[in-house]
């Protein structure tokens, strides 16, 4: 009984040991602290289920969740740091961190504007895209450039967002087994933050979380591997699922 135990747990801490949580968000450079203005979940477990209820912002979070709301000016250089687990690599020289190398997908961003980013509840938004990255003509992933990075991903606040506060929804998607459906493994974590500038939009395309989502869309259920077996792709172009990025 106790042999099965510990067989079952040095499982789920294998399994488990390949994950990411994001954590720490940066406005043109400048870090912002491990935490703070991001609902960080406690576990680095993905979800999988496209239908799942906490799609949208994740679930289970470290507490006392931030009640900080980050300012961004339109224009500015926004990102999100992802790690192995809170605090970044879980030991020293963790091969895992800030992902598994395995774990190659794109990266994304989506907004949603909220009255009060601190309280919001991410149910029932209207979500819009305004960053992914996806496989590029070399083979390599937003994934991979998130791990060049460090575990950051940076985009650019588009110039026609409205001002006022929104859920910045950073979303990793791990497709090393997503072959088969179900197993495209979703990491997702919402920064608070605030928005200044001129525009004037509060999205064009808008989904909602889950909604966004199915099971079979084709950069959900899809084979990443080459007939080497090599993760740079299929052959075919990836299509990043989710609606288009808002062009202003
Ligand atoms: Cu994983």
């Amino acid at each position: 009984m106790k042999a099965i135990a510990v067989t079952v747990l040095s499982f789920l801490t294998a399994f488990s040991s390949a994950h990411a949580v994001a954590q720490r968000v940066r406005v043109n450079g400048q870090d912002k602290g491990q935490l703070v203005g991001i609902r960080v979940p406690n576990s680095n477990n993905p979800i999988q289920n496209v239908n799942d209820q906490n799609i949208a912002c994740n679930s289970g979070y470290r507490t006392p969740v931030s009640n900080v709301v980050i300012d961004v000016k339109a224009g500015d250089r926004v990102g999100v740091q992802w790690g192995h687990v809170i605090g970044g690599a879980q030991f020293a020289n963790d091969p895992d961190h800030p992902i598994a190398k395995s774990h190659k997908g794109p990266t994304i961003f989506y907004m949603a504007k909220v009255d009060n980013a601190a309280t919001a509840q991410p149910n029932g938004l209207r979500w819009f895209k305004v960053f992914e990255d996806g496989l590029d003509g070399s083979g390599q992933w937003g994934v991979d450039r998130m791990i060049q990075n460090g575990g950051w991903v940076d985009f650019t606040m588009p110039s026609c967002v409205a001002p006022g506060n929104y859920l910045l929804r950073a979303e990793i998607i791990a497709l090393h087994s997503a072959s088969k459906q179900g197993q495209a493994q979703f990491y997702m974590g919402c920064a608070q933050i605030n928005v200044s500038g001129s525009g004037s939009s509060t999205g064009g395309q808008t989904v909602s979380f889950p909604g966004a989502y199915s099971a079979n869309d084709p950069g959900i259920l899809v084979s990443i591997y080459n007939a080497q077996g090599q993760p740079t792709g299929n052959g075919q172009p990836y299509k990043i699922p989710g609606p288009a990025v808002l062009r202003c």
